[in-house]
């Protein structure tokens, strides 16, 4: 295993000095060095992948030093279109080091969300004709690499992309800085009020991570099928969008979405199509915890956003927020008074209860039930 802090060295060394990514459970330990050694002003936790490549992209036209990129394979495809048809060294030919965890790597066991993106992504980086190495665990041979990426990038202008295994990293020394938020509720006993607020016959689509292995303990501990769940097990921010085309076409039943802060921003622009077009029964939830909690707690830029405010200037009819549960059944009464689009941004604090389960249906399983279930 490698220390977080000798990357980081080895990275300044270089004359690598802007992070800049979306974070990545198999990161983790290398986020939250970064988060606690490197200073705001040369660490930025980006809306979406994509937005990463632009900003390294744009540290690197002022400064002419790469920037480190860093996310989850699942993210990838968020930043193919910058890489390609901007940093590509056919294009602009922009160097930066892409690191990225590497989810449903052949031969080590992971969830079916990351099975085939782990197992195209070396293909997709020979696709893309990228150059590519994987992490060495040992940390002079980790060394090495970065040092020939770094060069090659350079050399060659162009993005040089960096495969991180599971369990890469050693524990990083720093320690955890999670906002103090000791009176709000958690996001599992949130969500478990909310669920039984907004009843059995509604659809309800969750957003990828956490909220979505509770939401089904929570139907599996309560005797409920959740058949008319959607987990969005992958495609992290497509929660709301993935509503939205439900709802076009059910017009009876109301279609819940429970989105995350980080999923919401990955993909703002949804809420004005969302207002603009969806029906009276799309009911929005958002749950806040400032943090990309899945994946280790990094914090996202929800902190500086008034969500309610954001839906309505996009065109909710009504939108609100929420921090203690109490109010939860009359703020449920009030989406349904007013009707869709409405919001509701429900503050939560980070943090798990340690153990949740994971979906033991398949997904083409969950799939055939849910189209049963609301036909
Ligand atoms: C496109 C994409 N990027 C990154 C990830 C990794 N990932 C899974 S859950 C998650 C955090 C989600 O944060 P938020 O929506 O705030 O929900 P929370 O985990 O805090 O409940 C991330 C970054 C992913 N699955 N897909």
């Amino acid at each position: 295993m490698i220390d977080p802090a000798r990357i980081l060295e080895r990275l300044t060394e270089l004359g690598v000095d802007l992070y800049t990514g979306v974070p990545d459970s198999l990161l983790k330990e290398f986020g939250r060095h970064v988060v606690a050694a490197v200073p705001r002003g040369r660490h930025i936790i980006a809306a979406n992948e994509g937005a990463s490549v632009g900003i390294a992209l744009g540290h690197y036209l002022r400064t002419g030093r790469p920037a480190l990129v860093y996310l989850q394979n699942s993210g990838f495809g968020n930043a193919v279109n910058p890489l390609l048809s901007l940093a590509d060294r056919e294009v602009y030919g922009i160097p930066m080091l892409l690191l990225i965890g590497w989810r449903g790597q052949p031969g080590v066991k992971d969830e079916p969300q990351h099975v085939k993106q782990g197992r195209v992504m070396t293909a997709m980086l020979d696709a893309m004709e990228l150059p590519w190495g994987v992490l060495p665990t040992d940390p002079d041979e980790a060394d090495r690499l970065l040092t020939s990426a770094v060069e090659r990038a350079e050399a060659d202008q162009t993005p040089f992309a960096i495969l991180v295994e599971k369990d890469a990293f050693s524990p990083s020394a720093a320690p955890t800085s999670q906002p103090d938020t000791p009176d709000l509720s958690s996001r599992e006993e949130a969500l478990q009020r909310l669920a039984e607020a907004v009843g059995d016959d509604a659809i309800v689509v969750s957003t990828t991570g956490m909220l979505s292995r509770e939401l089904f303990e929570h139907r599996e501990t309560t005797g409920r099928s959740g058949a008319r769940d959607f987990l969005t097990v992958g495609g992290m921010g497509h929660a709301s969008a993935i509503a939205l085309g439900i709802a076009k076409r059910e017009p009876e039943r109301e279609v819940w979405c429970f989105d995350g802060d980080g999923a919401l921003l990955m993909h703002l622009g949804g809420l004005a199509v969302i207002a603009d077009h969806a029906p009276r029964n799309y009911l929005h939830v958002v749950f806040n915890n400032g943090v990309h909690d899945s994946v280790g707690g990094q914090p996202t830029s929800i902190g500086v956003v008034d969500i309610p405010a954001i839906a309505r200037a996009a065109g909710y009819r009504s939108a609100a927020r929420l921090s203690d549960l109490a109010d939860l059944p009359a703020a449920v009464a009030d989406m349904r008074g007013s009707g869709g689009p409405a919001l509701l941004e429900l503050r939560v604090r980070p943090g798990n209860r340690p153990g949740i389960g994971r979906p033991t249906r398949t997904p083409a399983e969950s799939k055939r039930t849910f189209m049963d279930a609301i036909r």
